[in-house]
């Protein structure tokens, strides 16, 4: 995956504008972080979220590289313009597919959350802001039915694909996203609008966001072909199995 550029999310100093290089290589030592690259294996990743913990409302995941704040990610050769007359696809095992502007997602109840986001490298941004619209309210506006068991999410970038069952969406209330971090979804966050998925990590919030398509079968996303789990709670279990 490309690392295209980092932002200031809300929380925590870097490691490169931090004024404590000795703390910033205590804590590494601490972790073993220090060398990680990419982890694979829901171990790994329970491993990570659980080393992260304690630093977690401490200002110290800020220390972590790239911790507390975002990583921008993309898996072409950079951000996608959205097309000029943007429109949200929601399409498949439904009684009428819909179209939807922004400003039609606007006009839809909305949620708002206060949610981490952490990706399986390690970083973690805790507290982001974020308001969209609930994959089950789509849903229902669509007429999902009864056997589409499973959402299919593919993005404007022609390549990231994603995938939830009907029941990691009702268990992680997943929104479209229309806003986070206190303004529009911006191009490097997948504007105009992106997943988000909480309690799921980060891959799971496919970002530029173009067509939801209600099916029956779990195809596997970018990553999960990869190798990701097609099941990424961060604590390894919706919060309904706690
Ligand atoms: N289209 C698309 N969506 C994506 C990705 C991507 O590369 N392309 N990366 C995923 C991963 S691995 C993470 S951690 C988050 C990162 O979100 P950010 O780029 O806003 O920090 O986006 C997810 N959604
Ligand atoms: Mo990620």
């Amino acid at each position: 995956m490309a690392e295209v550029s980092s932002t200031g999310g809300p929380a925590g100093p870097t490691p490169d504008q931090g004024e404590k290089p000795i703390g910033r290589r205590a804590v590494l030592g601490i972790l073993g972080l220090g060398g990680l690259g990419i982890a694979f294996g829901q171990h790994v990743q329970n491993g990570i979220s659980d080393l992260l913990k304690p630093l977690r409302g401490t200002g110290l995941a800020g220390l972590v590289p790239g911790g507390g704040n975002f990583t921008l990610y993309t898996v072409t050769s950079g951000f996608p313009a959205p097309p000029p007359d943007y429109k949200l696809t929601v399409n498949g095992m439904v009684e009428r597919p819909v179209q939807l502007s922004v400003r039609d997602l606007e006009a839809l109840p909305a949620t708002r959350l206060t949610h981490d986001f952490q990706c399986v490298t390690g970083w973690v941004v805790d507290d982001v802001h974020w308001t969209g619209v609930r994959l089950t309210e789509l849903a229902k506006l669509a007429g999902a039915r009864p056997s589409a068991t499973v959402f299919h999410f593919s993005s404007f970038d022609g390549v990231y694909t994603e995938t939830l069952t009907t029941d990691q969406v009702e268990q992680s209330g997943a929104i479209v996203a229309y806003s986070m971090l206190g303004g529009p979804v911006s191009k490097g966050h997948g504007g105009p609008v992106r997943l988000y998925v909480p309690g799921m990590f980060g891959y799971k919030s496919i970002k530029w966001l173009s067509t939801i398509t209600l099916t029956s079968v779990v195809e596997e996303g970018y990553w999960e072909q990869n190798g990701y789990p097609v099941d990424a709670w961060v604590n390894g279990h919706g919060p309904s199995a706690a």
